[in-house]
């Protein structure tokens, strides 16, 4: 599989940090910057960030992992999209369970929804707080596909062979879901319509945009970052970056 060119992988950045270091310098905080085919982001003022940096979540973690910054708004980091229309969409969660299921948007819908506010967190170091999401608990359709009590992961398949890897463990939190709506508004395009997968506490890589599956598995599945020299777990408190 190819991601295409156009996409600012982890991997296309991360030579060009200094760069975005300087830039970070050199540019008004609230500075829109277009990047060469990675579509317009904004920096967050240095209070908003200083704020950030003096705040701790509940288990005593900082709010900003280190060596992040923030952005105002997600930045849309590319990736082959997949077929972005809720009509054509087709979940499939399926693997080490007994009960293996496929969902339309509409039966999605029906499932509980929940209503979240999360930071989320680039491997690139930009991150972003206190974005709403709503979508569904990754945990209610592993109960509802009856997973087995061999399964250890889970893989999210999206759109054009992406996949990522997430401890079953981990993907049970419940903060992990499959996210159809952000800011208020049904998915934008670039961010994975209509569905995505969103695991806060993982770099941002993890959730799979224009997700087409959840696959539970007894062995683990590196995904395609993971493959490609980043962290098979990717804890940005740990700085799992690479591995
Ligand atoms: N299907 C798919 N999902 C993907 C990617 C991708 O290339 N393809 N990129 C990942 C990476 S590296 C990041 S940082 C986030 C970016 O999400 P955003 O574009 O909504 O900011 O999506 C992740 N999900
Ligand atoms: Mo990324």
């Amino acid at each position: 599989m190819r991601n295409t060119d156009k996409d600012p992988s982890p991997l296309l950045v991360r030579p060009s940090m200094e760069r975005r270091t300087f830039l970070r310098g050199a540019l008004a905080a609230g500075a829109v910057i277009t990047a060469f085919g990675g579509g317009a982001y904004v920096l967050a003022d240095e209070a908003e960030t200083e704020k950030a940096r003096a705040q701790t979540k509940p288990d005593g973690r900082p709010r900003l992992p280190p060596r992040q910054y923030l952005l105002k708004s997600l930045r849309p980091m590319g990736g082959t999209e997949g077929d972005a229309s809720p009509g054509a969409f087709r979940l499939k969660v399926y693997g080490e369970v007994d009960a293996p299921f496929e969902i339309d948007f509409a039966e999605l819908l029906k499932m509980p929804q929940i209503e979240q506010v999360c930071d989320v967190h680039c491997v690139t170091r930009w991150s972003m707080l206190d974005a709403a999401w709503t979508g569904v608990r990754v945990s209610d359709l592993a109960a509802r596909a009856k997973v087995k009590p061999t399964a250890r992961h889970v893989i999210f398949e999206a759109a054009y062979g992406y996949t990522s890897n997430v401890l079953l463990r981990e993907a049970m939190a419940p903060n992990v879901l499959v996210a159809h709506r952000h800011e208020g508004k049904p998915l934008g395009r670039p961010h994975g319509a209509p569905v995505r997968a969103l695991v806060p506490d993982l770099y941002f890589w993890k959730s799979a945009k224009w997700l087409t599956g959840i696959r539970f598995s007894a062995v683990d599945r590196p995904g395609y970052w993971e493959l490609r020299g980043y962290s098979n777990h990717a804890d940005p408190w740990k700085e799992e970056r690479y591995s």
